[in-house]
């Protein structure tokens, strides 16, 4: 990530603020000392004014380009709609400034290869792609238990990813690139390796919703260095959220723990109680990965988070998801080589 002149403090614009956009701005605002929220954008303003009015002194803009043009504005969040998230990337990208783009970083194939090749050719890396598993606790030590080598190499990554509920009529070309974008990267960053070919499967968990509604989805991956993944991603579980991890290596396993660790007697019953949704489960890692960011931004560490290829890659695995689920086959991955920016 480049580097601004240390200890200077980084003016964030948040574009976008529903739940997400919220959150990170109200974190940065709290908990990250090297950063302020200096403006936000949100297509209903009023949203916006209540998100600026939690932090501070932020300026309420009306066009999301005047913020990424902005002056006063040093680096950018990208927090809306997913179908936004390529043309706001290339504007900052046009105007110099570092961006954190929630995943996905593109909806299609074109953008995400528009949004990789505009900053190969600048030559610099501004993106950072927002998926904040690689900065959960929880997955960190499944890697680092995997690095070790106290268990030999890793083989095959399982995933769970359970949502409580989407919204009707969701599609399952949907479901993976917003949701099951998650899982590819997990899959490659604990793996360390990069999908070749997938197989997917989906069902339509309930006959009271649209009929081409695919909420669980069953995702193979065929890795390179002859590791797998397989995920289960199921939108309508109800009983909450819940995201899980495990490792099969060579000589052993290792997964995810729970991040919920008291024990509950309530209502007849003994346990844990279950998210509703991922902003409590993941706020952490949502903390530690802006907390990274801006010390990347201010010259005091490298980001070690998702950069653009990782968004290409995602976008590149979703559409053979895609083309697997309509097809009912297996398909391939055709990534181009890697540009030697991205192995610096
Ligand atoms: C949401 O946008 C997220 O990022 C969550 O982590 C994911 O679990 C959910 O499916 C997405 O809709």
């Amino acid at each position: 990530m480049e580097t601004k002149v240390a200890t200077k403090t980084i003016s964030v614009g948040v574009i976008g603020t529903g739940g997400m956009g919220t959150r990170h701005a109200t974190n940065l605002h709290r908990f990250i000392g090297g950063a302020q929220v200096a403006g936000v954008y949100d297509l209903d303003k009023g949203h916006a004014t209540q998100a600026a009015a939690q932090c501070g002194e932020a300026t309420v803009f009306d066009d999301p380009m005047k913020l990424i043009q902005d002056d006063r504005i040093d680096a950018v969040l990208i927090a809306s709609p997913d179908g936004t998230h390529a043309e706001m990337t290339l504007a900052c990208l046009k105007a110099g400034k570092p961006v954190l783009c929630e995943k996905p970083l593109a909806t299609s194939v074109e953008d995400a290869v528009k949004v990789l090749d505009a900053e190969v050719a600048l030559g610099r890396k501004l993106i950072s792609v927002g998926f904040m598993r690689r900065f959960d606790p929880h997955h960190a030590a499944v890697k680092a238990a995997a690095t070790s080598g106290e268990i030999g190499r890793p083989l095959l990554w399982k995933g769970v990813h359970r949502n409580a509920s989407v919204a009707f009529g969701i599609t399952g070309a949907t479901i993976l690139t917003n949701s099951a974008g998650h899982d590819f990267d997990s899959a490659r960053w604990l793996l360390g390796e990069e999908v070749q070919e997938v197989y997917v499967r989906g069902l339509l968990s309930r006959p009271e919703l649209h009929a081409d509604t695919r909420d669980l989805l069953l995702v193979e991956m065929f890795m390179s260095n002859n590791c797998m993944a397989t995920a289960e991603v199921y939108v309508n579980a109800e009983y909450g959220y819940e995201v899980s991890a495990e490792l099969v290596c060579q000589r052993g396993t290792v997964t995810t723990e729970h991040a919920d660790k008291a024990l509950v007697r309530a209502k007849a019953n003994r346990g844990y109680f279950v998210a509703s949704d991922w902003l409590n489960p993941f706020q952490d890692a949502y903390v530690a990965e802006l907390i990274n960011w801006v010390d990347s931004l201010q010259g005091k560490d490298s980001f070690h988070g998702a950069t653009a290829w990782d968004g290409y890659v995602t976008m590149m695995v979703t559409a053979a998801c895609i083309q697997s689920l309509n097809t009912a086959a297996v398909a391939p991955v055709k990534l181009i080589e890697k540009p030697s920016l991205y192995s610096k």
